[in-house]
């Protein structure tokens, strides 16, 4: 179901907390439905994003594509198919800043690993009433996260932590905690530092935040204005995700100060709706726990999240909204980047197609205006014909001709077939040459791009391939046989066997084939020299026997065989570069097309039931 064509869009109040759980109603549910259809084609968008070309900015394009799908596995398309789940809320900040202190303080206990040594937390740890664990024990959100249950028994010792395994990540998992002392309905994920030293635990946080139904943003006051969280925190102001920020371990004194200074920055980067928490620095005990009076305030607004079921469908749908907002955002670009592959894919192949095609022209015109009448075809050409004989026959006019030509070939066979030899040899060199020029030509435009380079790789196409001269030799004798079998065809239909007879098929052939390479129509006397002037006796012969408008239309024929056999010579080689792009051209189209209509329809979605 498109969404741009959902009927009453706006009107139809959409409740989340009306759905799916509760078995849902008829509009919410349709609705709910669709969404998740929209979603997972988006997702399946996404997977098959295929952006080949080494284009500026393409790295970026490929990180963001891979980032949208598993924000859209991690948190939306489970958000969207359970809209009755807990509420998720991260807590999350620079490293030290008192996140896994404050998750404990809020629960009353020591349930996660804080400490001296940075950075401490290295596995999330998601702490749940005991009444949620059915929605974060199955891998509903955050589904590439390994569950690890009970208490942190797996959590590792500083000195294991010291050397730890090569393949973190691969191993990451979410540890489980069911305690009463968390609020049902909101469920609390110790994150690991944001702007830690380790990659993989950066990029876990990021991963964690942007599966967030609401962050519990910590920082202090040396730490507040840093670039990183700041950068995460505008990143949840264009999603229009809900945050808290926790300002902890203020130093007495300072906090009037420094909590209006934060809440100027907030106000200016759009995140005036953030709720500010100050806490102020306090002893912790023997344990590393914080007075619960401490935390307080925070506790309480978590614990009333908890008891309103209408706020945190609120909450759940503002954030999910704004991120779907931001998804149709992200996806914009990426159909920016894939028209760009799109551009760049085609004038590639247009710099191919036009070496190819100036390479066929040039062939076109070397054997058609004279060029290969030369040398070697040439001496052969005259040994056929003969020598004063032939034209004088001619000069004396074609009739007479018609009497004299069955003597002059009569008792020896004519060398037709040296001609024949020698006219594969010309054409042969030409095709090759022009071949060659080509795939030098679009070697050189590919390898001036970097985009090209990159498709040529280690390969050098700049000469035609291998078997390209052997395999134009076959193609021009192939082109021969049928020009023979045009004139026995012709002599067939015109009823002139005997004098057919009286030539040869095989000396008749050779004729046309001359005829073809001089078939300009333009040129006459000086300018077709020599060859030009025995192609034109040739033309006569050939008249003589068939007709004018049978040796034009029997010209024609074998002309254009002729540039069919190149046209497709060429054609195999041109595909050595064009196959590089992909087999289809039309591919670099349509994902940028379907990405923008992706896009609109995420963002109608994104729009729908207003906000809170
Ligand atoms: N006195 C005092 N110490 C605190 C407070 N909060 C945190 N600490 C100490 O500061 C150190 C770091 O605290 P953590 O809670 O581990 O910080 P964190 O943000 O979880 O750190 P990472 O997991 O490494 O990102 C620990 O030694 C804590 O005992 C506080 O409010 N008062
Ligand atoms: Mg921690």
């Amino acid at each position: 179901m498109p969404f741009t064509g959902a009927p009453n869009w706006h009107d139809e109040a959409v409740n989340p907390s009306d759905s799916t759980q509760s078995g849902g109603n008829g509009a919410a549910a349709l609705v709910q439905e669709a969404a998740i259809e929209l979603l997972e084609s988006v997702r399946t968008e996404l997977a098959g994003l295929d952006l080949p070309l080494a284009l500026p900015g393409v790295d970026e394009a490929r990180a963001a594509a891979s980032a949208a799908q598993a924000q859209l596995d991690d948190y939306i398309l489970p958000r969207w198919k359970s809209l009755d789940a807990p509420l998720l809320a991260v807590v999350g900040g620079s490293t030290g800043a008192g996140k896994s202190t404050l998750v404990n303080a809020l629960v009353g206990h020591p349930v996660t690993r804080s400490g001296a040594i940075r950075p401490t937390t290295r596995q999330p740890i998601l702490l749940h009433h005991p009444d949620d664990a059915s929605w974060f024990t199955s891998a509903r959100v955050l589904p590439t996260l390994h569950r690890v249950h009970g208490e942190l028994a797996k959590e590792q010792t500083p000195a294991s932590r010291a050397g730890a395994s090569p393949d973190a990540s691969a191993m990451t998992s979410l540890v489980l905690v069911a305690d009463s002392a968390v609020p049902a309905g909101v469920a609390l994920l110790d994150a690991p530092d944001v702007d830690s030293i380790s990659d993989d635990n950066r990029q876990l946080a990021g991963q964690l935040l942007a599966a967030a139904d609401l962050w519990l943003f910590v920082t202090t006051a040396n730490r507040y204005a840093d670039a990183v969280p700041w950068k995460l925190l505008l990143d949840a102001a264009s999603r229009d995700i809900t945050v808290a920020v926790i300002l902890d371990r203020m130093p007495q004194g300072a906090e009037a100060e420094v909590a209006e200074d934060l809440r100027a920055m907030l106000q200016r980067e759009g995140l005036a709706g953030a709720h500010l928490f100050v806490v102020a620095e306090t002893a912790v005990d023997g344990l590393g726990m914080l007075p619960g009076q401490a935390v307080a305030p925070i506790h309480d607004w978590l614990r009333d999240i908890g008891d309103d079921a209408a706020g945190r469908a609120d909450i759940v749908r503002r954030t999910l909204n704004g991120t779907v907002r931001s998804l149709s955002g992200r996806l914009e670009v990426l159909a920016t980047a894939a028209t760009a592959q799109q551009d760049a894919g085609r004038q590639l192949a247009q710099d191919v197609e036009s070496a190819f095609a100036d390479a066929a022209a040039r062939i076109s015109k070397a054997s058609s205006d004279g060029t290969l009448l030369r040398g070697e075809v040439l001496a052969r050409w005259q040994d056929f014909v003969g020598t004063g004989e032939f034209f004088r026959a001619i000069e004396s006019g074609i009739g007479r001709l018609r009497d004299r030509i069955g003597a002059f070939f009569k008792g020896q066979p004519p060398p037709a077939v040296k001609v024949e030899t020698a006219i594969e040899t010309g054409l042969q060199a030409v095709i090759v040459d022009q071949a060659s020029r080509a795939s030098e030509d679009a070697d050189q435009r590919w390898r001036a791009d970097p985009a090209g380079r990159q498709l040529l790789g280690t390969d050098d196409l700049s000469a035609p391939s291998a078997g390209f001269a052997a395999e134009s030799a076959a193609e021009i004798r192939a082109w021969q046989g049928e020009v023979m079998e045009l004139i026995r065809a012709e002599g067939a239909a015109k009823r002139s066997q005997a004098r057919l007879l009286s030539f040869g098929v095989n000396g008749l052939g050779v004729v046309l084939m001359v005829v073809v390479f001089s078939f300009t129509g333009g040129l006459t006397g000086a300018e077709v020299g020599i060859a030009g002037g025995t192609a034109v006796v040739g033309q006569k012969l050939l008249e003589a026997v068939f007709g004018e408008d049978a040796v034009r239309r029997l010209a024609k024929e074998a002309k254009r065989s002729l540039e069919a056999r190149c046209e497709s010579l060429l054609g195999h080689e041109k595909r050595r570069f064009l196959e590089r792009i992909g087999d289809e051209q039309d591919a670099f189209e349509a994902p940028a097309a379907r990405l923008r209509i992706l896009a609109a329809e995420l963002a109608s979605l994104g729009e729908m039931g207003g906000h809170a």
